[in-house]
């Protein structure tokens, strides 16, 4: 059996009932083959073994009281995946289908993602099953303060550095760092997206949004193209959608639909965002508020619907798994051209091949969504040392890595002879820095 297929076949046998990870796991490695082929060496070295393998994987009881007086029990994860280029770094996910599987998929792909940004970043991510839907602020902050007083032993602001993901902003990220702060009385860029008052960094609340946009306006040029006048489709209404909708307003796109967990709305008109904040970001409600809010729009129950809505460049920013097979087929069949992956891992390896073999611009999440977490490293680079740049000076460096990434990723595909294939290009790209680290090292 060649390496690749063995590794694939041990890693499901050995991880049972893990099918987010068996499924990120089979993308990278598949994407990888050509660099594998040329590089003998590392199957002695049992390369592929160790990359697929957690350096440490933490699990912990997360109690809290709720404001009635109840207990709950939720689980806690860190998952430290990657230090071979730096300190872990990744989000934590609030969400009640946080399992181990879903961290680990998020902690293998945070790899080369960090990898990609060209910062000195190990891959890591961490979570809890905990529901933030709901909760009072001060449940909210029982429960971070929980997490935290077991989580804090385990992290520092150079052994594995926590942010944000679903469920976990900057109102969760307050929390946590503050209890860090009392526990370890120390002051340090132990978290990022951090508030502006306490070692944040300026434009990493928009950086996946806008980072999300740069790479795919990049991907326009290259074609002779830009966002102007396009008819854009965003899934979700957090934190990466709200500013990737903002960014390709702002480059001249209608962005005619957004959706939460509930269901779609549709404005053929164009996404009124600064009601999109104030439901979301404000108040917390539910997106069916805007079709109540704004005439003309529609409201939808359900999500996949979304997905027939035609458009030129479709922007999922929810979750995974969200595009399948048929809402691919139905996005190639109403015209779209360019697909870029805000989300992490939200197209099924189907409707990856549906688009690719549809010749539509697929870019996937591992460098298109890399906008956040290296703006999180510019954040730990002020943090170090002591500084505060412009949000000009922040943005035209995003900007920048974006940029790069995409060229990089292109470049990969086309020396490894899979041009265009940027899932191969953006593996390859990421996998080759962690690859010369890792051997680098040693049997570590
Ligand atoms: P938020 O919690 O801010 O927003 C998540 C959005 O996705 C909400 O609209 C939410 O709806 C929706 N959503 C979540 N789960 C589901 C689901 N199972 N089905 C349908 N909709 C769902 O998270 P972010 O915007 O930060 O994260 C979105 C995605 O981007 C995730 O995949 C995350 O891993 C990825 N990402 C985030 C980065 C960041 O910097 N924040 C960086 C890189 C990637 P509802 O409110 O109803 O739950
Ligand atoms: O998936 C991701 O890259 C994130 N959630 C951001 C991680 C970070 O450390 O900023």
């Amino acid at each position: 059996m060649q390496y690749v297929e063995r590794v694939l076949a041990e890693l499901k046998e050995k991880n049972p009932n893990e099918p987010e990870f068996h499924q990120a796991a089979t993308e990278i490695l598949n994407g990888l083959k050509p660099v594998i082929e040329k590089h003998p060496e590392y199957e002695k070295a049992a390369l592929l073994e160790r990359f697929v393998e957690p350096e440490r994987v933490i699990l912990f009881r997360v109690p809290w009281v709720d404001d009635k007086g109840n207990v709950h029990v939720n689980k806690g994860y860190r998952v430290q995946f990657n230090s071979a280029i730096g300190p872990y770094k990744g989000g934590l996910r609030f969400h009640p289908s946080v399992n181990l599987s879903i961290i680990k998929f998020l902690g293998l792909e945070q790899i080369l993602k960090n990898s990609l940004t060209g910062l000195p970043i190990g891959g890591g991510k961490g979570g809890s099953n905990f529901d933030p839907k709901g909760k009072s602020d001060n449940e909210i902050m029982k429960f971070c303060q929980s997490f935290m007083t077991e989580l804090y032993r385990h992290i520092g602001q150079d052994t594995d550095v926590p942010a944000g993901d679903i469920g976990v902003g900057g109102r969760e990220i307050g929390f946590l760092f503050g209890q860090y702060k009392r526990i370890r009385d120390e002051h340090v860029g132990v978290l990022t997206g951090r508030g502006l008052t306490y070692g944040g960094s300026l434009v990493r609340t928009e950086a996946t949004g806008y980072g999300l946009v740069y790479i795919t306006a990049e991907a326009l040029k290259a074609r002779g193209d830009s966002f102007e006048g396009k008819t854009v489709v965003i899934s979700g209404s957090g934190n990466v959608a709200i500013y990737a909708c903002q960014k390709a307003q702002q480059l001249g796109a209608k962005v005619v639909a957004m959706y939460d967990s509930n269901g779609y709305i549709y404005d053929p008109k164009g996404i009124r965002l600064d009601v999109v904040k104030q439901i979301k970001e404000v108040e917390r409600a539910r997106i069916k508020e805007y079709a109540n809010r704004v005439k003309g729009a529609e409201y939808h129950e359900g999500c996949k619907g979304i997905w027939t809505i035609p458009c030129d460049i479709a922007l999922p920013c929810a979750t995974q798994n969200e595009i399948d097979e048929v809402s691919a087929k139905a996005l190639v069949k109403n015209g779209v051209k360019y697909v870029g992956e805000g989300a992490n891992m939200p197209s099924t390896l189907e409707a990856i091949e549906v688009f690719q073999k549809a010749g539509v611009v697929f870019l996937p999440a591992k460098a298109a969504n890399a906008g956040g977490v290296a703006t999180s490293a510019l954040e730990m680079a002020q943090s170090s040392g002591r500084l505060f740049w412009t949000f000009e000076e922040v943005d035209a460096k995003l900007k920048n890595i974006m940029v790069n990434i995409y060229h990089n990723m292109d470049a990969a595909a086309k020396e490894y002879g899979v041009e265009g294939d940027y899932v191969a290009g953006a593996n390859i790209a990421g996998f080759i820095k962690v690859a010369n680290a890792m051997m680098a090292h040693g049997i570590v």
